[in-house]
């Protein structure tokens, strides 16, 4: 069911996507101020406007999702699977309006967009088998979720998926940055039949999320995002109990400054275009993406080399073209968030090479020196791409550095010695860690996604433990496991 891009006809059907969608006004209704959502490869494109949800329609979305939490809850877990993968169909059957959509509103790359739709219907597909194959055990009751602007549209509808699965009432915050695609989805649950009070859309900025994580009646929390909102969002639930009396849950995923190790036996193409791939696809805007390139000394010249000339072919511009490889970043702010770092960097003495990019909301991909992991110090979230050498001597330094940051999310090793992968992997906490390959597009069901430490607090999204989180009372996990009926995707590659 994958869309082919190496087929000229898919792709005039996708070109013919986008601009009819650029002739298309995606705003919603609402009482709030209205938010102006503009494309960011091109800010004269106006996609729509969205008004954040005021205190009323909140507090009115909290009543009604408290009121049909029983109904939804007694509903056999059979029927509430049939309900997601009617949307999973339906959000297939809608693939072309929402892949342009993803296009316009967040600037995804076509690839990207297509995956990104494929992974959101594998996630309510994994999620309904996996609500079917757990023993029935009450869900929290109406949860929050909030999610981010880098996945849209399959971040969103994972969160919102598992915990209807589970059983629960949603009330579900979207990025603000991305309320449209998420109105879209919500949409297409509805009109596969999911009752409206099960599921309330609530746009907006930290306000909104704040006033839904800060109310007694909200029973669990998941969210997607940094790992300073995190904190704030496990100080407000810290003492709060559920109505079960348990501490009320928090499933967080958020950042990492993730490295990846390459030794000197290992393929440098391969190396480079899993570089690439792990720096620069979705301009870096993805938590799982490569942040620290660690090289051996011996290796590092020529494959720097190799890189640098790669990264000059990368193509950075409008998502919209099949042929651009690296999309704009999300807003101006981001942009120059990045660039500040860039320019830190430099200021610090680091060396700093960038590859070309047009004006507007567009970070060229950049390499940036360094002597040392703390060097980096925080995470960027775009395109930019931090390298240091090492000996191998100073293998075990590198990885006690790599693991004292803190974060635990994605980690990549290249390397053709069995005798180092296991060396390496002892020493380096995360959660998903890729051996010759790239660090990013975890698949549904096969690579469940998360961290640990600054990373998140498990369990892993696409997982098996998953649903048991949004469940009132501790589940017997063994027989938890629900696998796909059908093949899974290459969703997010
Ligand atoms: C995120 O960027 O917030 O594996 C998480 C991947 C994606 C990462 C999503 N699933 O690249």
């Amino acid at each position: 069911a994958g869309l082919d891009l190496a087929d000229e006809d898919t792709l005039a059907m996708l070109a013919a996507a986008v601009r009819d969608n650029r002739a298309r006004d995606w705003s919603t209704p609402g009482a709030g101020a209205p938010r102006e959502i503009r494309n960011p490869a091109d800010r004269r494109d106006l996609v729509g406007t969205a008004p954040d949800a005021t205190p009323a329609e909140v507090e009115a979305a909290l009543a009604a999702a408290t009121a049909a939490a029983p109904a939804w809850a007694a509903m056999p877990a059979a029927a509430r699977a049939d309900l997601l993968r009617r949307a999973a169909d339906a959000l297939e059957a809608a693939r072309l309006p929402l892949v342009a959509l993803l296009v316009r509103e967040a600037g995804k790359t076509l690839p990207n967009a297509i995956g990104e739709v494929r992974e959101a219907a594998d996630f309510l597909r994994y999620y309904a088998a996996g609500a079917e194959a757990m023993p029935e055990v009450p869900p929290l009751g109406p949860v929050a979720c909030i999610s981010p602007w880098n996945f849209p549209l399959a971040i969103f509808l994972g969160q919102v998926a598992a915990a209807l699965a589970a059983g629960n009432t949603v009330l579900a915050k979207p990025a603000e940055e991305t309320p449209l695609v998420a109105a879209a989805a919500v949409r297409l649950l509805h009109e596969a039949g999911l009752p409206r009070a099960a599921l309330h859309l609530l746009p907006g900025a930290g306000e909104v999320g704040a006033a839904l994580v800060g109310d007694a009646r909200v029973q669990g929390v998941v969210f997607t995002g940094s790992t300073a909102v995190a904190r704030l969002i496990n100080a407000q639930l810290a003492g709060r109990l559920t109505a079960d009396g348990q501490p009320v849950p928090l499933i967080a995923e958020t950042g990492g400054i993730n490295a990846m190790v390459v030794d000197s036996s290992a393929l440098a193409e391969q190396v480079v275009a899993d570089v690439l791939a792990s720096a620069f696809d979705s301009a870096g805007q993805r938590c799982s993406a490569l942040r620290i390139l660690c090289v051996q000394e011996e290796a590092a010249d020529r494959l720097l080399a190799m890189l640098r000339g790669a990264m000059r072919e990368l193509a950075v511009g409008d998502p919209a073209r099949i042929e651009t490889d690296v999309g704009p970043v999300i807003t101006e702010a981001a942009r120059d968030d990045i660039l500040g770092h860039v320019a830190g960097m430099r200021g610090l003495g680091f060396a700093v090479e960038q590859v070309a990019a047009p004006d507007g909301c567009f970070v060229p991909p950049t390499l940036i020196e360094v002597g040392r992991i703390a060097d980096v110090g925080r995470e960027v979230f775009g395109p930019v791409l931090h390298v240091l050498r090492y000996r191998r001597e100073g293998l075990d330094r590198l990885l006690a550095e790599i693991a004292a940051g803190g974060h635990a999310l994605t980690f990549g090793l290249h390397t053709r010695l069995d005798a180092t992968a296991a060396h390496v992997l002892a020493r380096v906490p995360a959660g998903n860690c890729y051996v010759n390959r790239n660090i990013i597009g975890a698949t549904v069901g096969v690579q469940p996604f998360g961290g640990s430490g600054l990373s998140g607090t498990g369990p892993k999204a696409g997982g098996p433990l998953y649903l048991a989180r949004l469940k009132a009372r501790p589940v017997a996990l063994s027989v938890v496991a629900g696998d796909l009926a059908g093949p899974v995707g290459e969703s997010n590659r």
